[in-house]
C-alpha cells in the first residue's frame, strides 16, 4: 500500500500533492513501482495535527482519487476517520476504508461501512494527535492493543459488518510511545491470534528513527527512514501480513522481491 498523503501538515510528505495533477503522478509512480493498494488521505494524523473539517478534506481527496479512478488500474484506498468522506470516497471510486480510529472517532462510521460495499482497515487507536501522547499508558501493550481491536471488530460486526471485510492494524505511533512501538512490532503474532488479516503501518515512523538516532530522532533523513522502512518490512514478512503501508514503495517492493527470492532458492533446493 502506498501512501498518497493530499495535506499541508503531514510528516514527511506534506504539502507536495495538493495539486491533483502530481497527486496522480506520484499514484502513477507507487504504482509502477510495485504498490497495489494507493491509499489517499487528506488529514494529517501527526501527533498534534489540528483536525480540519469533513468538508475541507473532502475537497483535496474527492478530486484525486477520481483522477487516479479514471486513469489508473489499481486498487484505491481512502484513509479517513470521518464517515461521511468514506461514502463519498467510495463513491468517487475507493474500495478500501482505512480508518486508524477503528469506528472510535465517527460514531457513524460502521453504519457508513455496512451500507457500502468496501473493505475496512481498523485501526487501533484511543484518541486524536492533540492528546495521544498522554494516553500511551499500558501495562502490556500487545495485550491490551489485542483486547481493544478486538472490542472494535466485535462491534464492527454487531453493525452488520462481515469480519470477511475487516482487515486490522495495530496503529503504530498512534498512542503509543518508541518502546511499545517496538513492542508491539516485535508481538505481532499476538495480533494474528484475531484471525483477521494484518496491515503494518511503520513507515518513516519515530521508533524506526530513533533506532537510528536516539539522540536526535528527529534530524534522521528520509531517504534513511526509508531503508529502515524496508529493512523492517523484511523481517516482518518472517510472518502473514495482509499489507504494509509505506511512503517510499520501491524499496519496499525491493525488500520483498529479496525476501521471496530467499524463500523460493530454499524450496527449490
Ligand atoms: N499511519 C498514518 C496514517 N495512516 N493508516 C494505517 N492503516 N496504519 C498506519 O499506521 C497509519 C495510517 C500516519 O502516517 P503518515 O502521516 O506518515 O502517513
Amino acid at each position: 500500500m502506498g501512501v498518497l498523503n493530499v495535506t499541508p501538515d503531514s510528516f514527511s510528505d506534506g504539502g507536495q500533492f495538493l495539486e491533483p495533477a502530481r497527486a496522480l503522478e506520484q499514484a502513477s509512480m507507487l504504482s509502477v513501482q510495485g504498490a497495489q493498494i494507493i491509499d489517499v488521505g487528506g488529514e494529517s494524523t501527526r501527533p498534534g495535527a489540528v483536525r480540519v473539517t469533513p468538508a475541507e478534506e473532502q475537497a483535496r481527496i474527492l478530486p484525486v482519487i477520481e483522477a487516479i479512478k479514471s486513469d489508473l488500474d489499481i486498487t484505491i484506498s481512502v484513509d479517513t476517520m470521518n464517515a461521511a468522506t468514506a461514502r463519498k470516497a467510495v463513491k468517487a471510486g475507493a474500495s478500501i476504508v482505512n480508518d486508524i480510529s477503528g469506528g472510535l472517532s465517527d460514531p457513524q462510521m460502521f453504519a457508513a461501512i455496512q451500507d457500502l460495499d468496501c473493505k475496512y482497515v481498523l485501526g487501533h487507536w484511543r484518541g486524536h494527535a492533540d492528546k495521544m501522547e498522554s494516553m500511551a499508558q499500558y501495562s502490556d501493550v500487545a495485550r491490551e492493543v489485542v483486547a481493544e481491536l478486538a472490542e472494535q471488530v466485535a462491534m464492527a460486526v454487531a453493525a452488520g459488518i462481515s469480519r470477511s471485510r475487516i482487515v486490522v492494524d495495530p496503529g503504530l505511533g498512534f498512542a503509543k510511545d518508541i518502546y511499545q512501538n517496538w513492542d508491539l512490532v516485535n508481538r505481532l503474532d499476538e495480533l494474528e491470534q484475531l484471525g483477521l488479516p494484518v496491515l503494518v503501518g511503520a513507515s518513516r515512523k519515530r521508533f524506526l528513527a530513533h533506532a537510528l538516532s536516539a539522540r536526535d530522532p528527529a534530524s534522521v533523513s528520509m531517504p534513511r527512514r526509508d531503508v529502515a522502512t524496508a529493512v523492517l518490512t523484511a523481517l516482518l514478512l518472517q510472518r502473514k501480513l495482509w499489507g504494509v503501508r509505506v511512503h517510499d514503495v520501491q524499496s519496499t517492493s525491493d525488500a520483498i522481491a529479496i525476501v521471496s527470492s530467499l524463500k523460493n532458492h530454499q524450496e527449490t533446493k
